[in-house]
């Protein structure tokens, strides 16, 4: 294994990324790169209000318009049977609006024109009569009685309730709570916010109207998925559908599903003929597209005086906005998030979740959540924090004292999860080593005795992730199985192909699926390119979030890589005479036991393959092999997250100072892209720690939609991040890897925010809600006065 920065690895090692050479010389391809002969532009009119009824729309005026060439509503799309589109949790949504519109920049109008400015002016062109209805805002109230009924579109709704769903065992989980010394209980909200990827949303679509073939160019993390959903919502055949992804600018889970703008975009082409353009702007991509989070929670913790940690119990109420979109398997309403007991070994635990609809857009668990184990971790990460405020404890005495111990891996969580391995102790005391946790908890008593004015916070977090969905027989979404698909081809030459079902976004996947085959093959990643994102090129599988392109199509990876080995151990066999009985490998080679000089490389045996070696009987020759693999379980990275602030009571201002995290993945097939991935989700959870909110008035008009009010993180707020690692490989997954690209996000908002408390705590704060704003902080500090 090669770890030298500079050279290429012949397998697993730090290299730098292959598409580098492209994105760094700005030559990267995006969906708006794409431009057709002849193409058209499209623009889309949304809703002022968040709840109304649209009495009429008048378009003459915008059909008038002398570079307009259609202008589609939802009655138009009703006459194809297309103004509904199902969603990923089998809701629908309005694809434009036709009875009424149900959040503030909803879907209502698409123009397609000559050009991007001419279809924009006449989006003002059109006359849109709307009698405003009272919104539903906040989800505390969606169930009152007398609530404004959003989906009265769905036959005999009469409330805005979608879903109650529950994990756990209720009357255990009491029994443990009334024996319990202590219990704290604990509101929390995770507010809603949005993964603001650099690159918006957008579609080119393209009807051929001979061959009556479709191809769209599209922002999707699951090309794969979209075109059987387009094949299953337009009626197309799907043969007939081809979905290319090409570069695309960071999803985070926003890119998940598929977008009303996308199917205008496909209807465009089919009405005009020719191929359609369009591409959301910034104010459109934060009002409209797949938000996170919007949790309300109410948990409770229950302990001995001691603090050993004996159930946690909570209760849900969950905004899913005016359509139920959220992307999760369909066994799984609420995610996985009742992988909420966290690291900690307990006997008992129970969550009740309810889903409703308020007037806001629809979405859910997009930005780097693996499925709702964001909220999960914050929430238990937060209930032991306020554990250890109610105990006088150090929480992180508290929680070495519960952490699951190595040798009850694999672990049978009382929520129904299996953790697949993991060595908890070891990690949590390397970041405190790291961090030097002692040192840091004395400087915190100095600087309060010296009491120079700043309070210094010092904040822990440690997560479990499970990500990697399927296996298939447990997870779906829509009805398709959670396997992935890759084919690897060798050319005669011995340089190979690989063809990905899953979908880079920017997490390096032409380099590290090569690495895959590398260390598996023996031949240098450079020779192997890496084919993703187009429907007609590579095989079926259900994309690329919830971190699982390294769980399931990295186990395919290897799988079809060591189907080509075998395949070449026939061929050397026939090559050096003997029996593949008699063959031993070694990377890149096959050679006889005891003879190590006769042996043939892969590159030899790849070009053999091809010749006219005679083989043995029912070998075909080529190298090629196809797998679909359907992971066993999920896979359980972990972390330990140490985070120091220093907060100035004047002015509620915090300051980032330091950030240790320690993360364990697994094997690491490449390392800098794995510290790559947790910079970056450090600082998104810096963001929605200090920063981020969706935040809407009473009326539900947004008040996010540019990046002056939805701020993002840089690197003025962010620390050098310290990181560390820990390598207890998965015991299923066939390189050991477990995945790492939404670790950061999830394990990471709860340490800053409990450093934050922890510095506030000299003031009797024992929790306060995210964003910790200045302003929130200086709230939380009012008429407090410092406890000495
Ligand atoms: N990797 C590795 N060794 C491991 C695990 C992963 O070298 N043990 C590498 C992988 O091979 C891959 C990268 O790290 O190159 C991330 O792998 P993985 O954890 O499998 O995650 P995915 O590739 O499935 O990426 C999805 C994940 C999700 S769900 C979100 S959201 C997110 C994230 O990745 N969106 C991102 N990271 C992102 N990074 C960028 N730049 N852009 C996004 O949109
Ligand atoms: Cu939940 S965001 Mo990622 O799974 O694409």
């Amino acid at each position: 294994m090669t770890t030298t920065e500079n050279s290429t690895p012949m397998g697993f090692g730090r290299m730098h990324r292959k598409e580098d050479a492209r994105f760094l010389r700005g030559r990267g391809h995006y969906v708006d790169d794409v431009n057709l002969p002849g193409m058209l532009h499209g623009a889309v009119l949304r809703s002022p209000h968040a709840h109304a009824r649209v009495v009429s729309i008048d378009t003459s005026a915008a059909e008038a318009h002398p570079k307009v060439k259609a202008v589609i509503t939802g009655q138009t799309l009703d006459g194809l049977d297309l103004a509904w589109m199902p969603t990923l949790s089998a809701d629908v949504q309005a694809v434009l609006a036709t009875d009424k519109v149900r959040f503030q920049g909803q879907e209502v109008a698409f123009v397609v024109a000559d050009d991007r400015y001419a279809a924009r002016d006449a989006l003002e062109l059109i006359d849109v009569d709307y009698e405003a209805l009272p919104p539903v805002v906040d989800a505390q109230r969606a169930l009152d009685e007398g609530a404004p009924v959003i989906r009265d579109d769905i036959d005999g709704k009469r409330d805005n309730h979608i879903f109650d769903w529950e994990a756990g065992d209720s009357g255990r989980t009491d029994e443990v709570f009334a024996r319990a010394d202590v219990v704290s209980a604990q509101d929390m909200l995770y507010p809603r916010v949005h993964p603001a990827p650099m690159e918006t949303c957008g579609a080119v679509a393209d009807m051929d109207p001979v061959t009556g073939k479709l191809t769209v160019w599209t922002t999707t993390q699951a090309p794969h998925a979209h075109r059987t959903l387009y094949a299953l919502v337009a009626g197309l055949p799907e043969h007939k559908i081809r979905v290319i992804s090409p570069d695309i600018g960071g999803g985070f889970g926003n890119k998940v599903g598929i977008y009303p703008g996308y199917v205008c975009a496909v209807v465009g082409s089919i009405v005009t003929g020719k191929p359609v353009k369009w591409m959301e702007d910034r104010s459109e991509n934060l009002m409209s597209t797949s938000f996170a989070r919007d949790y309300h929670m109410h948990g409770e913790i229950a302990a001995s005086s001691d603090g050993k940690i004996l159930g946690v119990r909570v209760k849900v109420l969950a905004d899913h906005g005016a359509f139920n979109g959220t992307a999760q398997p369909t066994k799984f309403p609420a995610g996985f998030f009742s992988v909420f007991t966290g690291s900690y070994d307990i006997e008992a635990a129970h969550c009740a979740v309810t889903g409703v609809y308020t007037n806001k857009a629809p979405g859910g668990v997009a930005y780097a959540c693996s499925f709702r184990i964001t909220e999960a971790v914050y929430l238990i990460e937060r209930l032991v924090d306020v554990l250890a405020f109610d105990l006088g404890m150090d929480p992180g005495e508290l929680r070495m004292r519960n952490l699951l111990q190595p040798e009850q891996f694999p672990y049978q969580s009382k929520t129904g999860w299996e953790y697949d391995s993991g060595d908890y102790p070891r990690a949590l005391t390397r970041a405190m080593e790291i961090a030097g946790y002692p040192e840091l908890r004395e400087e915190q008593k100095q600087r309060a005795l010296a009491g120079d004015g700043t309070l210094m916070g010092i904040g822990i977090s440690f997560f479990t992730e499970a990500v990697g969905a399927g296996p298939r027989k447990h997870m779906d979404i829509l009805g398709l199985g959670m396997a992935d698909g890759a084919e690897l081809r060798v050319h005669p030459t011995g340089k190979a192909v690989l063809r990905l079902s899953c979908q880079s976004q920017g997490q390096g996947h032409e380099t590290t699926f090569a690495q895959i085959v590398a260390e598996e093959l023996g031949i240098s990643p450079d020779d192997i390119d890496v084919v993703h994102g187009d429907t007609d090129q590579t095989p079926f599988g259900l994309g690329t979030y919830g971190s699982r392109s390294t769980p399931v199509s990295g186990g395919a990876t290897a799988v079809v890589a060591r189907r080509v080995r075998e395949r070449a151990k026939i061929v050397a066999s026939a090559m050096l005479e003997v029996s593949p009985d008699d063959l031993e490998w070694e990377k890149g080679r096959w050679f006889v036991q005891g003879d190590p000089d006769s042996g043939r490389t892969i590159s030899e045996i790849a070009l053999a393959a091809h010749s006219d070696l005679e083989l043995p009987d029912g070998v075909e020759g080529h190298l090629d092999a196809t797998c679909v693999y359907n992971p066993p379980n999920l896979t359980y990275p972990f972390g330990a997250y140490i985070c120091v602030v220093d907060v100035d009571p004047e002015t509620g201002q915090v300051q980032v100072r330091k950030f240790v995290a320690v993360d364990d993945c697994g094997v690491r097939i490449n390392p800098m892209i794995v510290e790559g991935q947790v910079h970056g989700g450090l600082a998104e959870g810096i963001g929605m720690a200090l920063m981020q909110v969706m935040a809407f008035d009473e009326d539900g008009n947004h008040l996010g939609g540019s990046f002056m009010d939805y701020l993002i993180p840089t690197s003025m707020e962010c620390p050098t991040w310290e990181l560390g690692e820990t390598v207890t490989p998965s015991p299923h997954h066939p390189i050991g890897a477990k995945g790492i690209g939404e670790s950061a996000t999830v394990g990471s908002p709860a340490a800053v925010v409990n450093a934050v408390l922890d510095a506030l705590k000299p003031y009797g704060v024992r929790h306060a809600d995210m964003p910790l704003t200045p302003a929130a902080v200086w709230r939380a500090l009012q008429n407090r006065p410092l406890r000495t």
